[in-house]
Formats: C-alpha cells, sequence, structure tokens
C-alpha cells in the first residue's frame, strides 16, 4: 500500500520538478510534498497503520523518497540558479570599449572673472579687499556719507527698508566708514559686494547688483593720486592704449567729485556702434574724500585727505565680455555662461 503512495509520489515529484520553470515554482513543489501538510508527511501519519515488525523498513524508504526528492529539487535549483545567473551577466555586460560619460565641471560667471581681475589690479597697487554686512543700518549707508535726510536716494522708491533704521544697503560705503572708524591709517582698500535698490529689471538695471568701491586716505593723497590709481586701473582693465577723461559730477561724499571715462576699447576714441558714436564709455564715479565724511568717523581732514572710487561689477562684465543685457547674468542659462 504506502510502497505504491510513495512511488506514486516519487514519480510525481519527478515529474513537477521536470516541468518547473523556475526557483519559486520548485519552493510550492516543496511545500507541496515535504511540506508540514505535504503529502509525504501525511503518509508518514499513517504509519501507525503499518505493522511493527514492518515499520523499520517502511520508514527507510520513506527517508529515501524524501532524500531523493531533496536531491532532485536541489540540483534543478542549481540548474536554475546557473541559468539566472548567465541570463543577468549577459544583460549587465559592460562594453568596455564605449566612451565614458564625461564629467561636466563648472568655472567662473562674467561677474566672478571680472572681479577677480578687478582685484589683481588693486592687490598688485597694494590694496587689501574688505567686506561687510548687507544688512546695513541707515547710518553706515547713508548718514557717515552726508547724504542727508531728504536725500531721494533715501526713498522708499529707491531703497529696501528692514525697518526705519536697518536697510539693505544701497552701496559697500559702510565698508569703508568701518575701516576709517577702526582708526588705523593710512587706508589703501577695495569693498566689493552685493548691493540693493528698488530699481525694475531691464537691460542695466537689477534691484540686486554688486559693486566695486575703494578708498585711499592717507597723508598728502591729491586729486593727481586719483587720476593716476584710476588710469593705471582703465589701462590694466582695458588695454595699454586706454586713454581716461574726468568729467565733474557731485556726490555728497567726495569734494570734488567726477566721473571717468574710457576711450572705447572697440574704436579706440572714433566712435562705433559699441560707444554709441561717443569714443568714451563711462565706468566709474569717484573724488576725494569729503572732509566732512572724513571728520564724522574720525579722521582728521587737516592731516589726512583720501580719494574713493565706485564702478558697477556688472557694467563692467557687461563692457569685457561684450554682452548687451544686464539680465543674461542672472539666469543662469548655461549655454549662456558656457561662453566666457
Ligand atoms: C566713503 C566715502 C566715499 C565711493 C564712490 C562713487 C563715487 C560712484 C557709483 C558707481 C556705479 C555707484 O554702482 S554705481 O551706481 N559709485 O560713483 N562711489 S565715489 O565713495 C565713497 C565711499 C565710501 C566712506
Amino acid at each position: 500500500m504506502i510502497k505504491e503512495d510513495l512511488e506514486a509520489i516519487r514519480a510525481k515529484a519527478a515529474e513537477k520538478i521536470a516541468a518547473a520553470e523556475g526557483t519559486d515554482s520548485l519552493n510550492d513543489i516543496r511545500v507541496a510534498l515535504l511540506g508540514k501538510k505535504g503529502e509525504l508527511t501525511s503518509l508518514l501519519k499513517s504509519m501507525k497503520d503499518v505493522a511493527p515488525e514492518d515499520r523499520p523498513a517502511v520508514g527507510k524508504m520513506v527517508n529515501e523518497t524524501r532524500e531523493e526528492i531533496e536531491k532532485r529539487l536541489a540540483e534543478a535549483k542549481k540548474t536554475f540558479e546557473e541559468k539566472e545567473l548567465e541570463a543577468r551577466l549577459s544583460r549587465e555586460k559592460i562594453d568596455v570599449t564605449l566612451p565614458a560619460a564625461r564629467n561636466r565641471i563648472g568655472h567662473p560667471h562674467p561677474n566672478t572673472l571680472a572681479l577677480q581681475e578687478i582685484e589683481k589690479i588693486f592687490t598688485g597697487m597694494g590694496y587689501e579687499v574688505v567686506d561687510g554686512p548687507e544688512v546695513e543700518r541707515d547710518y553706515y549707508n547713508f548718514e557717515a556719507l552726508n547724504i542727508p535726510a531728504n536725500h531721494p536716494a533715501k526713498d522708499e522708491q529707491d531703497t529696501f527698508y528692514i525697518n526705519k533704521d536697518i536697510l539693505l544697503r544701497t552701496q559697500t560705503s559702510g565698508v569703508q566708514v568701518r575701516q576709517m572708524e577702526r582708526g588705523k591709517l593710512p587706508i589703501r582698500i577695495i569693498a566689493p559686494g552685493r548691493v540693493y535698490r528698488a530699481d525694475e529689471v531691464d537691460a542695466t538695471h537689477s534691484p540686486v547688483f554688486h559693486q566695486v568701491e575703494g578708498m585711499v586716505i592717507d597723508k598728502g593723497i591729491r586729486f593727481s593720486d586719483l587720476k593716476g590709481t584710476l588710469e593705471e586701473f582703465a589701462k590694466q582693465l582695458f588695454g595699454a592704449d586706454t586713454r581716461v577723461k574726468f568729467r565733474p559730477h557731485h556726490f555728497p561724499f567726495t569734494e570734488p567729485s567726477a566721473e571717468m571715462d574710457v576711450s572705447c576699447f572697440k574704436c579706440g576714441g572714433k566712435g562705433c556702434r559699441f560707444c554709441k558714436g561717443e569714443g568714451w564709455i563711462e565706468i566709474l564715479g569717484c573724488g576725494m574724500m569729503h572732509p566732512k565724511v572724513l571728520r564724522m568717523s574720525g579722521v582728521d581732514p587737516d592731516e589726512y585727505t583720501g580719494f574713493a572710487f565706485g564702478v558697477g561689477l556688472e557694467r563692467i562684465a557687461l563692457l569685457k565680455y561684450e554682452i548687451d543685457d544686464m539680465r543674461l547674468l542672472y539666469e543662469n542659462d548655461t549655454r549662456f555662461l558656457d561662453q566666457f
């Protein structure tokens, strides 16, 4: 009886294992035949019906059948695993002759390139580069610069106020004011940094832009020092043939004040589309430190004199790299930025 049943289970196992499609179905076969509720296990339970003298022989047969089924299952599993590994290896084959994916590395923004150049020129002349807070007190941004309370620059239309006393700096001048307050003279510094003005965005304006201001204070500094320094700056920045021209201007913090033009580096001054036929391009504002500004920050104007200047960094970047719209500098389109 049991012998036939065992034979039937063995045959069924061989057939099912041969037809199995993968390791999962092998597992199902194992559970169906050898599991707790499996066919072989149930057969084992009927051992009590076997005559005691036959039990050792029948037990041996059951064990042999179990071992054989387990052996077949293990062999089939091994075959499946080998096939699966083979399939995976051919699927994941790497063609080492394909060109490698290149790493794209970035490079400095045109503003950064322009700033690096400006810093190199001034540090080469012995200037230090200093910075300070972008969120500034009204005193450091306006009052210490002799900009009176009713001045249009102070209007809410032009400046971003945090409150009555605190604002986003409209120029980096506060950096220089603090330097004077430290009282260590002489001073020879440039103060580059981000500044804010309530301007509408267009080709030449942005509410956030960058300036480089500079200041020299020492005994006996004269307007000729200002001219010589800024002429040298222009020649290094735009080429040795560059000529400069100073036009009178007005700033509350300098006296006298001027704007400096450079001869057009495109046409050499003859007049072209680039300089709008003028031959000259305005690049910065400058002047001798106003005695009142010196005194307010604790510098004695009878002992010390100085000059200051300010340039818009974007203006220099646009000119140097011949970019015709400031918005291109902020859009972060890498197709544009990759060119510099
Ligand atoms: C102190 C005293 C004086 C800095 C100066 C200018 C002239 C100037 C403009 C350039 C383009 C601003 O970004 S811009 O619109 N700046 O024309 N700036 S003199 O004078 C100072 C600075 C600090 C204590």
